[in-house]
């Protein structure tokens, strides 16, 4: 089946906020090898967040729709973690750490847990360690597990400023972590301009750009 059709399915069952349906269709299409992890997460589960519209006219109503349908996806990316879980025993470990957050009044994580998922497909050692984090929780974090690379998720705007702060300290504290961005926020350029990082990663294909740099 072509992945226009099996988003196309996907989102009539989530469209009905049918969970079950919606949990069932993707985990059978793994099972059934009819698509990747990758591919999932590419072309089903990523747009069909991102191109989300509500189609009531009640504000309220739509802030729930979109709870409703992040707390689906979210079922979903967790039970996958048992097929990545499987798939990491065919890759080749990267001998690196990589701790995934998005930081404090950044509420959007869904990209963040996909692409700390990506991370261990690609063989790094990567942890996502939640959303909404606080700057001095972030620095205790760095302190206990010792990652190569730091990933921050970042999709408002408005928290570009805590960002900054927060690259700022761990430069500061912890020159050898290296820092990865990623997310809506940095559509714009003039938005990283304030910001001291090492690497800014757009989407999936990026990251594995990245690995195969980090192995050469
Ligand atoms: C679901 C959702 C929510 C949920 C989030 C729940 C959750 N647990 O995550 C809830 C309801 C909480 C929410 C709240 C808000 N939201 Co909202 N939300 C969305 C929605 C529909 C989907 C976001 C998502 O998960 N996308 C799917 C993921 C996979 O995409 P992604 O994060 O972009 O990740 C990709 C890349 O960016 C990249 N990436 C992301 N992070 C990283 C990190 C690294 C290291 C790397 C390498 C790559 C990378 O990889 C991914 C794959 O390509 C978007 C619509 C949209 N266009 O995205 C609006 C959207 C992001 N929200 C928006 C807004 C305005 C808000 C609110 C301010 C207002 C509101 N609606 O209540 C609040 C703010 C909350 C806060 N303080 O953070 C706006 C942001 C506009 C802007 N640019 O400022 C959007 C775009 C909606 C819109 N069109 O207006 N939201």
């Amino acid at each position: 089946m072509k992945h226009q059709n099996i988003y196309e399915n996907f989102l009539e069952h989530l469209k009905n906020e049918d969970k079950e349906q919606s949990v069932t269709y993707v985990l059978s299409l793994l099972d059934e090898k009819k698509l990747s992890i990758e591919e999932l997460y590419k072309n089903v589960l990523a747009p069909s967040l991102i191109f989300f519209e509500c189609d009531v006219d009640d504000e309220e109503i739509c802030i729930w729709k979109e709870h409703l349908r992040t707390s689906i996806i979210r079922t979903i990316l967790e039970s996958v973690y048992a097929y990545i879980v499987k798939r990491k025993r065919e890759v080749r470990p990267i001998n690196q750490k990589v701790v995934v957050l998005t930081p404090a009044f950044e509420y959007h994580e869904i990209g963040a847990i996909m692409v700390s998922h990506f991370l261990l497909l690609q063989g790094f050692n990567a942890s996502y360690i939640g959303a909404n984090t606080p700057k001095t929780e972030i620095l205790s974090a760095i302190r206990a597990y010792q990652p190569d690379y730091i990933a921050l998720s970042v999709t408002n705007p408005y928290n570009i400023v805590v960002t900054e702060q927060i690259c700022r300290e761990v430069r500061k504290f912890f020159p050898e972590v290296k820092i990865i961005l990623g997310g809506q926020a940095f559509d714009k350029q003039a938005a990283l301009s304030s910001i001291s990082y090492d690497y800014l990663l757009e989407d999936f294909d990026a990251i594995e750009k990245f690995a195969k740099e980090v192995t050469s």
